[in-house]
C-alpha cells in the first residue's frame, strides 16, 4: 500500500475563494482538497491535505514526511519566496517533491518571480489555478 501524498498549503491559502478571484481562481481550499481526493481515487493515491500560517509547522510536517508519506506536492504561499527553513528541510528528504502555485509566479512581481522550494523540487507546477494540484497529484504518481 502506498503512503498518502503530503499536500502541504502555506500562509493565506484557506483564505482562497474570498478575495482575489481573478489571480487565485474561484475554488476554496475546502474545494481543492476534495478536488485532490478525487484524483487520488482515480489513480490509486491517498492524499494527506493540510494548511498552515506558520513556517515552523510546514518544517515539522516535511520532517515527518520522511516516515509518513510518499511524496509532497506544496504550495508554500509567500514562504516559497523567503524561507531558508523550508528549504533546508526538503533538501533533508528523499521523497519526490512537487512544487504547486495556482497563479504563473512568472508573470506577476518580481518579487514572487523566485522560489527558494524550486531548488529542493523535481518539479514545478503554476499558473493552472486549482487544475495546478490535479497535475501535480498526476506528476506524483508519474514519479512513484
Ligand atoms: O499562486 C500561488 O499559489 C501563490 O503561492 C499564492 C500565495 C502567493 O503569496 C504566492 O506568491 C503565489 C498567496 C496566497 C494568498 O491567497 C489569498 C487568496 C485570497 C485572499 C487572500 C489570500
Amino acid at each position: 500500500m502506498t503512503k498518502p501524498v503530503l499536500i502541504i498549503n502555506g500562509p493565506n491559502l484557506n483564505q482562497l475563494g474570498a478575495r482575489e478571484p481573478e489571480i487565485y481562481g474561484e475554488q476554496t481550499l475546502d474545494e481543492i482538497d476534495k478536488l485532490c481526493q478525487k484524483i487520488g481515487l482515480e489513480l490509486g493515491l491517498t492524499t494527506d491535505f493540510r494548511q498552515s500560517n506558520n513556517e515552523g509547522e510546514i518544517v515539522d510536517w516535511v520532517q515527518e514526511s520522511i516516515l509518513q508519506h510518499s511524496s509532497i506536492i506544496i504550495n508554500g504561499g509567500a514562504y516559497s519566496h523567503t524561507s531558508i527553513a523550508i528549504l533546508d528541510a526538503l533538501r533533508n528528504i528523499t521523497i519526490p517533491i512537487i512544487e504547486v502555485h495556482l497563479s504563473n509566479i512568472y508573470q506577476r512581481e518580481s518579487y514572487r518571480q523566485v522560489s527558494y522550494i524550486s531548488k529542493a523540487a523535481n518539479g514545478v507546477i503554476c499558473g493552472f489555478g486549482s487544475d495546478s494540484y490535479e497535475l501535480a497529484l498526476r506528476a506524483a504518481y508519474k514519479l512513484l
